[in-house]
């Protein structure tokens, strides 16, 4: 390798790192280069508690062999298959294995490769629904505000994150929101759902009111706010926004990118909140993370009416790597493994030792909220006078340096460990998040 070559690939420079803090990170890299179990090793050699499985999506905790295995073989056999007008099995039954999976009538899968992707096809399945339900004028979308649905067009403009669209312009036209579900003064250290707030569903009736519900198509929310902090739906919240599509003709797609297998101890949080939506999005637990991998849960309604179209090809619209077979391989595998290992079961049971833990942090400095439900969960702090976000980078900063991984949004510690998590690492996981908070001023 020419010098030039070299000296090029030992800087950090290159990498335009995403969601990052490029120069903060160069000055002072937080590197990790290997994972086990519950646990990932720095450079230097120092173990971290995994307390966000990544970045929500390790549920099965890392390194499982059975998966590894699953993606070698595969990889062996046959590294790539056409998706478009070609099959191959693993597709097939992976497929299968998610409609026996879904809840009541969501029993086909389309296949993309990140949240994102799922995201804006669930978003193109139903305006592509309505026009071949011969109700073309259902074209607007709607998000609601703190939603994430990733970052392409359609979920960044259906997204309700501030940061994530201010540097944007307009994204979308015919988007809008309904308004977010969080209320410190009614809601504060709730444990689970919030018994308040059910009527902020009623904000549905409001926008169908503004834009006339003929020309809605859907309502995308994610059962609970992940990215912006773990933001648990107000006990019959979701009911009523499903009460609210159906008397409106609205399709409700429940974006389960993070709540998704095991996270709040069923499969989805949909079979969990008893509310089923007419698409489901999924991804990172899909493959434990190994290889990316997203899809997009049909109910049958929906699928059988695109069918019902033209005779050739229904959906104009997929990826060169949908249904990838290292993907399928890693699926199908960790599907086995979350099942043999009753994972899922396991997040459940662990919820009451979850949510005392982190309640036990109440009182802690600055803390002025916690919120759980299943096994995620947020600790979620004052903002310093006019630097929002600086204390809780100070604090996961600090958790870094003490042996554990967390996410920071803004001053909240959001928290979702892999669900493989002992009761004692629960109770390590919540000593070092609370000497940690002591920590920062
Ligand atoms: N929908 C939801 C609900 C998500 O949480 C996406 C879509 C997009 O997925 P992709 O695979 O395109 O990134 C997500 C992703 C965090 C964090 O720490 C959250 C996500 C990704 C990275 C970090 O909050 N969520």
């Amino acid at each position: 390798m020419p010098d030039t070559a070299r000296s090029t690939a030992n800087t950090l420079e290159p990498y335009f790192m995403p969601f990052t803090a490029n120069r903060q990170f160069k000055s002072a890299p937080r590197m990790i280069v290997s994972a086990a179990g519950m646990h990932y090793t720095t450079d230097d050699g120092r173990r971290l508690l995994d307390g966000s499985a990544g970045m929500w999506c390790v549920n099965a905790g890392h390194g499982r062999e059975r998966i590894v295995r699953a993606i070698r073989e595969q990889a062996a056999a046959m590294d790539y298959a056409p998706a478009f007008q070609c099959g191959h099995p693993g597709a097939f039954e992976l497929a299968g294995r998610l409609a026996a999976l879904m809840p009541g009538s969501l029993d086909h899968a389309f296949f993309c490769n990140s949240g994102s992707e799922a995201v804006d096809t669930a978003l193109k399945i139903a305006l592509a629904y309505h026009r071949q339900n011969g109700e073309a004028t259902r074209t607007r979308l709607v998000g609601r505000e703190r939603g994430y649905h990733g970052v392409g067009f359609g979920g960044t403009a259906v997204g309700g994150m501030a940061n994530n669209r201010k540097q944007f312009g307009n994204l979308l036209a015919g988007v809008d929101h309904l308004r977010h579900t969080h209320d410190l003064g009614e809601m504060a250290f709730s444990r689970g759902h919030p018994a308040w707030g059910a009527h902020l569903a009623d904000d549905l009736e409001r926008l169908c009111g503004l834009h006339d519900a003929s020309t809605i198509a859907a309502v995308i929310v994610e059962p609970v706010a992940g990215s912006t902090g773990v933001l648990v739906p107000p006990e019959g919240y979701l009911a009523r926004i499903r009460e609210l599509c159906d008397r409106h003709g609205i399709l409700l797609i429940f974006d389960e990118v993070i709540t998704g297998f095991g996270r709040v101890g069923a499969a989805f949080a949909a079979e969990r909140f008893g509310v089923e939506p007419d698409m489901i999005t999924m991804a990172k637990g899909l493959t434990n993370a190994t290889v990316p991998m997203s899809a997009v849960g049909v109910s049958k309604g929906v699928y059988d009416t695109l069918m019902a179209g033209p005779a050739g090809v229904e959906l104009f619209h997929g990826y060169t790597y949908s249904g990838h077979p290292l993907a399928c391989a890693a699926g199908l595998a960790t599907l086995e493994v979350y099942a043999e290992e009753g994972l899922f079961e396991r997040a459940r049971a662990l919820a009451p030792v979850w949510e005392d833990a982190l309640h036990g942090l109440r009182g802690r400095r600055n803390v002025i909220d916690i919120r759980n439900i299943g096994l995620m969960g947020a600790v979620e702090m004052a903002p310093r006078p006019g630097e929002a976000g600086a204390r809780g980078f100070a604090v996961y900063l600090e958790c870094f340096d003490s042996g554990l991984i967390a996410r920071q949004t803004g001053d909240t510690i959001a928290l979702s460990p892999p669900l493989i998590i002992t009761e004692d690492q629960i109770g390590e996981l919540a000593d070092i998040l609370g000497a940690a908070i002591d920590a920062v001023d």
